[in-house]
This record gives C-alpha cells, structure tokens and sequence, in this order.
C-alpha cells in the first residue's frame, strides 16, 4: 500500500489525499507535524532531501516528493490528464503557475495566519505576499472568465474537463479567506470553486 507523508492543515497534502480519494487508490496516511519539525530529522531527511510532505513511499522502496509531481504520477494515465500533448502542456502550465506565482503567496499568507507566533524570515513581506496572492487570483478570473482578447469563459482551466490543473489550484484557493484574501471580487472563481467541490468522490481539506 502507498503510504502518503502528509499535514492535515496543508493545502500541497490536500492535493494528494483528494486525488487519491477521487481515483480510488487505497493509501495510508502518516501525519507529519510540521510545526514541530517532524519532517526535518535525520530518519526522514534520509529518505526525503526535502524535508517536506506531501512524498510518498510506495511497497518496492521508490520514492517520490512535490505535490504536483505526485499528483501528476496518479492521474497520468486518467481523465485527470489529458491525452492530447498540447492540453497536456497547458495542465502543466496551470500546475507550475501554482507552484510559482500561487502557492507562495496564498498558502504562506495563510500559514502565518494560522500561526501567528512561529518564527518565520518571510513574514516581513507581507504585504507583498498578499499582493501576489492577488494578482495570481487576477489571472485565474481572467483566464476563467475569458475576458482576454478572443477568449472564452471556461468551467475548468484546462479543456473544458476537470484535471490536475484544477486540483493543484483549487487546494489553496478555496482556503485563500484564511489567508486573509476577499474572493468578492472574483466571481469566475467562485463559480470553478462549486463546480471544483462538486466532483465525484471530493473530501474537504479537514479529512484525512
Ligand atoms: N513545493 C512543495 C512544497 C511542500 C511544502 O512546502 N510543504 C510544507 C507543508 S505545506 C512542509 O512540509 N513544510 C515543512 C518544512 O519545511 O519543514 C510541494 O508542492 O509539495
């Protein structure tokens, strides 16, 4: 059986945990504090480098780490990926877009909300995390709305089909209030939010 390394408040854990969920493939859950440097000793850094979760560990020793990465492992060969190499590429895109101009602004605001005393380098720059929270939020509503030039609106960001893109995007976004972000304003996503929630076989990010 797969074992998944995971933090039950973490949006990047999220990921896998729905995925897997949603594509029926058993896993057993290890939960990590993060908060007390569980993923930082030496027996775990031996196998993960990284020092972080989501990394999973499968039955014939391999090893794997970065959410995207995993999730794209499992749903490759699914209707989560599609087949057509062109919407594959922009799957891609939607997932390091997250991993770049997303995650590091709306789940490090929300991680300092959530915890407010601990120690953390990054948090004199909060207003420039919430304005890059923004503006990623900005580009998924126009890109979901299909205000650019010749655009259309669109149910899901890639292919009109629900997929990894939607997973890796959606696991920070709908927690982006906690963060401290307003989403009023954005209606698009609201909307892909719902539509998001409403997938056969969803779990809440409170579910292990
Ligand atoms: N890019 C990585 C980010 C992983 C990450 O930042 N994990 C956090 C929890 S969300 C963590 O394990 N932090 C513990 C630490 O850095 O010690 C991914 O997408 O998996």
């Amino acid at each position: 059986m797969i074992r998944l390394y995971d933090y039950l408040p973490s949006g990047n854990g999220y990921k896998v945990r729905l995925l897997l969920t949603q594509l029926q493939i058993p896993f057993e859950r290890i939960e990590l504090d993060i908060i007390e440097g569980n993923t930082r000793t030496p027996r775990f850094l031996r196998k993960f480098p990284n020092g972080r979760i989501p990394a999973v560990e499968f039955d014939d020793g391999r090893r794997l780490f970065e959410s995207n990465a995993i999730i794209w492992h499992f749903a490759e060969t699914t209707s989560l990926v599609p087949q057509d190499p062109f919407e594959r590429a922009r799957v891609l895109q939607w997932m390091f877009f997250e991993q770049y101009s997303h995650e590091p602004y709306i789940a490090v605001a929300r991680f300092f909300a959530m915890h407010p005393d601990h120690p953390d380098e990054r948090r004199g720059g909060l207003p420039r995390i919430i304005r890059g929270g923004y503006d990623a939020l900005g580009v998924m509503e126009l890109h979901l709305s299909g205000s650019g030039e010749g655009d259309h609106a669109r149910e899901f960001f890639v292919g009109g089909q629900y997929t990894t893109a939607d997973i890796a995007l959606y696991a920070y976004t709908h927690v982006a209030h906690e963060g401290g972000f307003d989403l009023g304003n954005y209606p698009a996503i609201r909307e892909w939010l719902a539509r998001v929630k409403s997938q056969p076989r969803h779990i809440p990010i409170t579910q292990g």
